[in-house]
């Protein structure tokens, strides 16, 4: 199996997590889903068929015990929050091709037919298990992982000691085969320091894993086929959704098969989406999905995932964001105050991919500072010197100063973007703007308008600066597709050019709109605490 190529694939299947039906969207969901999306529409951009997914995580102690509190059953909670969900995404203009929700019925038919095919193959017995339970994470500790007063590792809440027959998944077979996957595909998981974290992991004997839990005590899940006691461990339904998204299972139609078998000459399950080509997830799931997901996989004969990305963790000033504390940041609260784009802006912006970021109302201001006195500035200065010298209308000039700083920022913006590296492409882009603002003051087109022998000049400038604000505006709408979008057609373009083309294009004779500033000065009060 072969990591992402560094080349624009043709076909693309995105994932983020699927997010828990038990609570609100917050920043961190917000951020995954924005770099998700940001890669989506690079890759739709590069002319590539894109599969975007996203969508609730529906079953589990967990949800039962929200669904319990609010005094509502779990589906009627399921169904309000996957709403939730979906309209924030609308909200924030997230581009998903799908939103899959794990009490579908098509995925109920999935994860039985995928456990089914795993006992089939001998890889599942049944035993009597003791251990620390951690209803928060919806899984097992070991006694060593433990925190402090008998508390789970992650969260710090409460475990709870417990013994059950449990029917488990022989993860322990797997392990050589998933060192030597790791060993052999050094980008598979990204970035580098996690690489190392699931190997160090795996430096001590991989136990198995438990995949079901007793219907006595839990009943929202799905049955295993094989035992209608049981329901399915929440972790193993839940990464089945990237398997049931892709379309390569189809229970029903083909029941013999389970549309188990052939890889096409694309390397993709029967002409289907599956494998995916990254998966996105926080580092709070990075074992789930560089140990668990690939050992099932492994187990029923399915190629794993080409990439997983781990990426770092919001805090807020110097502390977790947690309800109990009540320090949650609302995306939406945010998107009122500063617009969709600049709540993109910033999250993608910030953080380094893979390094963890805090967020504070003054960085959040300082960023939208940014936006908006190098892009927006350039835009504004640029557009209004069009409509002042040149009655509206782009003049045609040669392509001068500012092309090798346009080649170079379109080349490092690839790069980055293809490593992933999202908020490194978009501070080329950034650079290029502030380039493109120190063009404007050493050419001095105010002076150039003065003299009628400097006509050409003038005309050269301003071709430029149109050019320059068409390239960034194909280079920022991974980000900011609205306020980019605008952009491109206030210089008279019908829609955002692709890169290439953006590059290339001579708008000469187009007719430009000013309009209102495409990032409205924001007071520092605006933005809570700042
Ligand atoms: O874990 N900083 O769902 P979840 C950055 N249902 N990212 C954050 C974050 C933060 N503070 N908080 C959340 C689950 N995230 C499972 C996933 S997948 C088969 C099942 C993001 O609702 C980040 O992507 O707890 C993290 O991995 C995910 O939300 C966890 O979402």
């Amino acid at each position: 199996m072969t990591s992402s190529p560094r080349s624009t694939p043709d076909r693309v299947y995105l994932t983020t997590p699927i997010y828990y039906a038990s609570g609100e969207p917050h920043i961190g969901h917000a951020y995954t889903t924005f770099l998700a999306d940001a890669l989506a529409r690079y890759h739709r951009q590069a002319g590539a068929e894109v599969r975007f997914l996203t969508g609730t995580d529906e079953h589990g102690q967990k949800i039962q015990e929200e669904a319990n509190r609010r005094g509502i059953t779990p589906q009627d909670l399921c169904d309000q929050m996957a709403g939730r969900f979906l309209d924030a995404w609308a909200e924030l203009d997230i581009s998903h091709d799908r939103f899959i929700r794990t009490t579908e019925a098509g995925h109920k038919a999935v994860v039985r037919a995928f456990v089914q095919r795993l006992h089939d193959r001998g890889h599942i017995y049944a035993a009597e298990y003791e251990g620390w339970y951690s209803v928060h994470e919806e899984r097992f500790f070991t006694e060593k992982e433990l925190g402090p007063g008998n508390t789970d590792p992650i969260a710090g809440r409460p475990v709870e000691r417990i013994r059950e027959k449990n029917w488990f998944f022989r993860m322990s077979a797997f392990q050589e085969p998933l060192i030597r996957h790791i060993r052999e595909n050094p980008d598979w998981i990204f970035p580098e320091s996690r690489r190392n974290e699931v190997l160090g992991f795996l430096q001590k004997p991989l136990e198995d894993l438990s995949i079901s839990r007793p219907r006595t005590r839990l009943e929202w899940g799905i049955p295993l086929p094989f035992d209608d006691d049981h329901v399915t461990y929440v972790w193993v339904d839940a990464l089945i959704n990237y398997l049931t998204a892709s379309g390569a299972i189809h229970p029903e139609a083909e029941p013999g098969s389970q549309g188990f078998d052939g890889v096409d000459e694309s390397g993709r399950l029967g002409g289907s989406w599956w494998p995916a080509d990254l998966h996105l997830t926080g580092k709070d799931i990075l074992t789930t999905h560089a140990v668990y997901w690939p050992t099932l996989l492994m187990g029923v004969g399915l190629p794993l995932p080409r990439r997983i990305l781990s990426h770092g963790w919001w805090v807020v000033g110097d502390t977790k964001m947690s309800k109990s504390l009540g320090n949650v940041v609302d995306p939406m609260a945010l998107k009122e105050k500063a617009g969709t784009d600049a709540l993109r802006w910033y999250l993608l912006r910030e953080m380094p991919t893979g390094s963890d970021a805090s967020y504070t109302p003054e960085r959040f201001m300082t960023r939208y500072d940014e936006l908006a006195n190098i892009i927006g500035n350039l835009a504004s200065r640029a557009l209004s010197m069009i409509e002042r010298y040149r009655g509206g209308v782009i003049p045609e000039g040669p392509d001068t100063g500012l092309s090798a700083e346009t080649a170079a920022a379109v080349a490092s913006f690839h790069e980055a973007m293809r490593e992933l590296r999202v908020n490194e492409a978009l501070g080329h882009a950034m650079d290029l703007g502030r380039a493109a603002n120190g063009y404007v003051e050493t050419r001095e087109p105010w002076a150039q308008a003065k003299d009628p022998a400097r006509a050409a000049e003038l005309d050269e400038t301003l071709a430029s600066l149109a050019r320059v604000l068409l390239v960034l505006s194909a280079l920022l709408l991974p980000a900011m597709p609205a306020r980019m979008r605008e952009l491109a057609q206030r210089l008279g373009a019908e829609d955002v050019p692709t890169l290439e083309e953006a590059h290339g294009i001579l708008l000469a004779g187009s007719g430009v709109e000013k309009g209102l500033p495409l990032f409205p000065r924001l007071e520092w009060g605006e933005i809570d605490g700042a």
